[in-house]
């Protein structure tokens, strides 16, 4: 059996000189029975609706942070810029993603990029925001051990319909959360603090973003269940 392509967008090193991939995202992929390709984002955007010929499915990875002018803001103390070819290829491509309705997933920067395309506001700083009750470290600055914490899922999200459940526990390594989700998108994960975890658009056929790692504990059913659905839906895609 053929299996269904998913582009993986690639990071970057430190000086910009280097495409990096983290090896969970192709792993999930191809254990969820997909066959992972890592897309070089310093591309002639003009060659971008050739890729997605050819791809049956995107997952949009992890990484730095997207320029905060597009919801009026300038860049927080703390922000980490993403290479800014990255974020130029990686805006046209989902908006030719979008376009096409091939299946996405999206990954912490990822679901920021789906947010951000439909018109959504992040906070910058989570820790700026000091939510009232128990404090979760949502940055795990200490990565020496992962940290956890619970999410509860939008009942009638594609997630928990097919996990059959609303309470799961992700890992967490991010500074950013979405302040105002944008345009056709609902929440369907939040942290016990109320911070945002997961987005998704009902009316394509997968376009969903999570801030949390999946591709760091797809060994665990729940989170490679992420994967599995990229493939399930990508798999009904002709290119
Ligand atoms: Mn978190």
């Amino acid at each position: 059996m053929i299996r269904p392509l998913i582009g993986i967008t690639s990071d970057h090193n430190a000086e910009q000189k280097q495409y990096l991939s983290p090896h969970g995202y192709a792993a999930s992929v191809e254990r969820a029975g997909g066959l992972p390709v890592i897309l070089p984002y310093r591309a002639d955007l003009s060659l971008i609706g050739q890729y997605l010929d050819r791809l049956n499915g995107i997952l949009f990875s992890g990484g730095n942070d997207l320029d905060p002018a597009a919801y009026g803001e300038s860049w927080h103390p703390n922000a980490v810029p993403v290479d800014p070819f990255r974020e130029r290829f990686e805006r046209a491509l989902i908006a030719e993603v979008e376009r096409r309705r091939l299946p996405a997933l999206g990954v912490c920067l990822g679901s920021q990029l789906m947010n951000l395309h439909r018109g959504g506001a992040m906070n910058q700083f989570i820790p700026d925001l000091k939510p009232a009750g128990e404090p979760i470290d949502h940055r795990n600055v200490n990565r020496d051990w992962v940290d956890r914490h619970a999410v509860s899922l939008l009942p009638e999200s594609l997630i928990a319909r097919t996990l059959g459940k609303t309470d799961i526990v992700v890992n967490t390594s991010h500074k950013q959360s979405i302040r105002t989700a944008g345009r056709g998108l609902r929440v369907i994960a939040t942290a016990p603090d109320g911070v945002i975890e997961g987005i998704e658009d009902p009316t394509l056929p997968l376009f969903m973003g999570v801030q949390w790692h999946p591709e760091r504990m797809s060994d665990d059913a729940d989170h490679r269940r992420l994967f599995e659905l990229l493939i399930e839906k990508s798999s009904q895609q002709s290119p």
